[in-house]
């Protein structure tokens, strides 16, 4: 791994935090399209240990210590509940932060730059696509049961890290000024992408009115269960650690579904071009409701059970306006590798959204079934 051309130096970077060794080599890491992530390695006593770091993209993230002090509180309240239940590997199944040298669990570099470093969790792996069924059932599980070791976490309540992130009344209004607005020419290549969305307005506003009605609890919740946000046991395909820990915070349980199957019931990467190869995987959806009720079932209220097909729909229709609201105006928010990066990623989620659509009463017969 070279070092030389990376975009941050790391070597630099690395020297804050209370690593013992020498610095090797660092390299970028992962598929995420919000921070950048880079594994480094140390040689220690002759050996290679590697650790995560990250830069918190604070375009994103304005308050990166309230984003901090949420991820410190979460993964303690974690730590301690394996702790009391004796569980092994514990730095496997909890995100460690590393703390800096002055024992701050980040680092404010002087460009303005915030950097955290987490032990690499070893022998397991994230997945773009996954493949089989029981690794979305085991991924499931995991976020199931991510939620269900934090709902009893002490208050006060967790900082918003990104204010109304799943408000999809606001995120299709904001949809509607882009379009608006039209900042680069481009509302009239994605027509038929944008009257999809008007079509589907109604969807926005169900879970919301059922909150305010208070049939569906706030709760603390991850908010990016993108199935590449758990590691899975290369051994065993547990569901072994969640991360990705920027958005967790008040939400609903159901954000956390329809996350899951948005991504997880997919056949193809989130920007396929062929959407012939788009169609939702009922297999796969049927093992994320089982593995999710596995460890979630015993808190969740049958409302919430009710929606379980609808927020995935839902869900995946939210982040299809996010990722054409972007396009329309000028890729703004996330990083893009190709032109029209950002609208081909709208465009899956809608032919998934479809697809949801066609297959509703096989999924509530699945939902049914499970709750039997
Ligand atoms: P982003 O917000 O950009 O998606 P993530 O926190 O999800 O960033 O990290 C990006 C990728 O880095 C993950 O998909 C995962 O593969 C890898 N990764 C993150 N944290 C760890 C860790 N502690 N151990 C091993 N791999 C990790
Ligand atoms: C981003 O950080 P990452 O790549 O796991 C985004 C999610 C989207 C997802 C779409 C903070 O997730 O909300 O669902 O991309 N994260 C943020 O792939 O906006
Ligand atoms: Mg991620």
């Amino acid at each position: 791994m070279a070092t030389t051309h990376l975009k941050h130096d790391l070597r630099a970077v690395a020297t804050h935090f209370q690593i013992a060794g020498e610095f090797k080599e660092a390299a970028p890491y992962g598929s995420g399209h919000i921070n950048d992530t880079y594994a480094v390695v140390f040689n220690q006593n002759g050996g290679s240990v590697r650790y995560i770091f990250q830069r918190i993209n604070h375009s994103i993230f304005k308050n990166p210590a309230a984003l901090m002090e949420n991820v410190e509180r979460v993964t303690s309240h974690v730590r301690r509940k394996l702790e009391a239940r004796n569980a092994d590997q514990i730095t496997r199944r909890v995100l460690t932060l590393v703390p800096t040298r002055e024992g701050r669990p980040w680092h404010a570099g002087a460009d303005g730059n915030h950097w955290r470093c987490y032990l690499f969790v070893e022998q397991a792996a994230t997945y773009d696509q996954i493949t089989k069924a029981t690794q979305a059932r085991e991924a499931a599980k995991a976020f199931g049961l991510f939620q269900r070791q934090l709902a009893d976490l002490p208050s006060p309540r967790l900082h918003e890290t990104i204010p109304n992130f799943h408000h999809s009344r606001r995120r299709f209004d904001a949809l509607r000024a882009a379009i608006e607005e039209d900042a680069c020419n481009r509302a009239a290549t994605v027509k038929q992408e944008i009257d999809f969305c008007l079509r589907h307005e109604p969807m926005v506003d169900v879970l919301l009115d059922l909150q305010a009605r208070g049939l569906v609890p706030e709760r603390v919740t991850h908010n990016d269960t993108k199935l590449n946000n758990v590691m899975l046991d290369d051994a065993t395909s547990e569901g072994i650690c969640v991360i990705d820990l920027d958005t967790v915070m008040p939400g609903l349980a159901l954000y956390d579904f329809g996350d899951m199957c948005r991504t997880g019931c997919s056949p193809t990467a989130e920007d396929e071009r062929d959407l012939a190869k788009v169609v939702a995987r009922m297999d796969i959806f049927e093992a994320l409701v089982r593995g999710y009720l596995a460890t979630a079932g015993e808190f969740l209220n049958t409302v919430e059970k009710d929606h379980l097909v609808f927020s995935a729909r839902l869900i995946t229709f939210e982040i299809g306006i996010r990722f054409l609201t972007d396009h329309l105006q000028g890729d703004q928010y996330f990083k893009i590798h190709r032109e029209g990066h950002n609208a081909d990623r709208a465009r899956v989620q809608f032919k998934m959204v479809e697809s949801f659509e066609q297959h509703g009463a096989a999924m509530d017969k699945v939902v049914k079934e499970s709750n039997d």
